[in-house]
């Protein structure tokens, strides 16, 4: 059986590059498909390969013609939804069964309940596509636990998996192998260096009300064996290894048990992973230790400036905590990369103390994203009936699909100085 696993694109649309002509606020980020690599590593026995369209946008149709997979199977996120659904019609004329896969099919699986479609697989899918694969090659047609049949029309009725430690990870190693040709196209832009993905955890601990994550693990946090970790980390040939979690510090004991083997087993190089602020302020010897062990840089998600804000995100952290770990962290050594989110209900005022903040608080790199309510999320069920864009193309976090409260166009601009402003000051 061949199996071809497909990444979308770069896609997505502009609000105010289409509105307004402003084409500072989109953004090109890069990196290897890292989903597909596990579900490649682990489907020893079956033929398989990787279509990556955002190095290659141009490669499905040969693909297609040169492999002739009997199933494609997608990934995606939910701005790259319809042009998933694109994907699969294709597929579908070239013969193939069509899969359905990543953090748009897991938030919202009923989105794909499409002729274009014949499975979808409802989060991590390691364990459950190699169970889908294996059934199919034995000619059956049954979906396994964690995975729908398609029923279009119909409302999608699958058992839902409870997702345990062989779901996240182990043996075998993700197929690194598999994009070796375009490895060049996965580098760290502004520093010039290549980067390779490795993961050590799914999930999150936590639950705020705007992020998507949780249906990835049924809201699980689940650990990778450090083992497993530091054999990929050797795996890749790069100096800089993006460690993708969620949430790499949701465990500080498996974070520490990861440290000392990365430290142990001589590994030099640069690690870049994300963190809550709450654990920066209470564990700042571990954050040391990774340090030591070549943590150069965390992403920190301090969304908002208000205490007041910050709760009704169900964030369930403080602003001074934020700013404390900013401290914690500037005496550390390790560069601080913010993720703020700006709400679609910012007034000047609002523009002018977040830009004010990051400059007093010297955030080495902000990023900064609009409110978004994405489908699968308590915030889209709140805010559903507010919703003034539902075409999916613009959910790349960085339009705004409610309404905002100053006019739109001025929103837009404030929203790229703020951009302009911190990429000025970046330290990175
Ligand atoms: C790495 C990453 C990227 C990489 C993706 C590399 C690639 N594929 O080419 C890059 C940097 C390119 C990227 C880009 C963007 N990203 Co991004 N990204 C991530 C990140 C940090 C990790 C995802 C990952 O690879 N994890 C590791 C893998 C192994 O886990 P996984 O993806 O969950 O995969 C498992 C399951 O989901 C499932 N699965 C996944 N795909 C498939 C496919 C099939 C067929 C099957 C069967 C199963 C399956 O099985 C996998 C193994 O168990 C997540 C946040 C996070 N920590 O999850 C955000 C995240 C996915 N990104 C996000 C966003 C918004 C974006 C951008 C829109 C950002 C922007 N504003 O431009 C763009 C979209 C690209 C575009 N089209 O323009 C959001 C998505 C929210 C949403 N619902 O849409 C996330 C969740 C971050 C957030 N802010 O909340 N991103
Ligand atoms: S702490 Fe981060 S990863 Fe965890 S639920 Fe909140 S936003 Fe999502």
């Amino acid at each position: 059986m061949r199996i071809l696993l497909v990444n979308p694109p770069n896609c997505g649309r502009s609000i105010p590059e289409e509105r307004y002509g402003i084409d500072s606020i989109k953004q090109i980020f890069r990196g290897e498909p890292l989903a597909l690599e596990v579900l490649a590593g682990n489907l020893e026995g079956f033929e398989t390969a990787i279509c990556d369209l955002k190095a290659a946008p141009d490669s499905f149709t040969a693909d297609l013609e040169d492999f002739r997979p009997d199933i494609v199977a997608v990934t995606g996120v939910t701005c790259e939804a319809n042009t998933m659904l694109r994907l699969a019609r294709q597929a579908k004329e070239a013969g193939a069964l069509t899969v359905a896969g990543g953090i748009h099919a897991s938030s919202d699986p009923e989105f794909f309940n499409r002729a274009e479609f014949d499975y979808v697989v409802v989060g991590l899918g390691r364990q459950s596509f190699r169970e889908l694969v294996e059934t199919l090659a034995a000619g059956g047609r049954d979906a396994p636990s964690g995975v729908a049949r398609t029923s279009p029309g119909r409302p999608l009725s699958f058992a839902p998996r409870r997702f345990s430690a062989a779901d996240a990870g182990g043996d075998p190693p993700p197929a690194y192998e598999l994009v070796r040709n375009h490895r060049s196209h996965y580098r760290l832009e502004r520093l010039g260096l290549d980067m390779g993905f490795v993961v050590s955890a799914y999930g999150c601990p936590f639950d705020c009300d705007f992020c998507c994550i949780k249906g990835l693990t049924g809201g699980r946090y689940l650990t990778v064996p450090v083992e497993s970790v530091v054999r990929d980390i050797g795996l890749l040939p790069t100096p800089v290894i993006r460690l993708l979690d969620a949430n790499t510090f949701g465990d500080p004991a498996h974070a520490e048990r990861l440290c000392d083997a990365i430290t142990t087993a001589g590994i030099k190089k640069n690690f870049l992973a994300d963190v809550r602020s709450d654990t920066v302020v209470r564990h700042p010897e571990l954050m040391k230790k990774w340090r030591d062990a070549g943590l150069k840089a965390v992403i920190i998600g301090f969304e908002e400036i208000d205490d007041e804000r910050l709760a009704e995100l169900n964030k369930k952290n403080r602003s001074a905590v934020n700013t404390e770990a900013i401290s914690v962290l500037h005496d550390i050594g390790i560069t601080i990369i913010g993720d703020f989110i700006i709400s679609p209900d910012y007034e000047e005022d609002d523009f002018e103390r977040l830009g004010r903040y990051i400059a007093d608080n010297r955030v080495d790199l902000p990023m900064i994203t609009v409110l978004t309510p994405l489908p699968g999320t308590r915030l889209h069920q709140r805010l559903r009936d507010r919703i003034v864009v539902d075409d999916l193309d613009f959910y790349t976090l960085t339009n705004a699909v409610l309404p905002t409260k100053l006019p739109e166009e001025k929103f837009y601009r404030l929203y790229a100085e703020l951009i302009r402003e911190g990429h000025r000051n970046a330290r990175l």
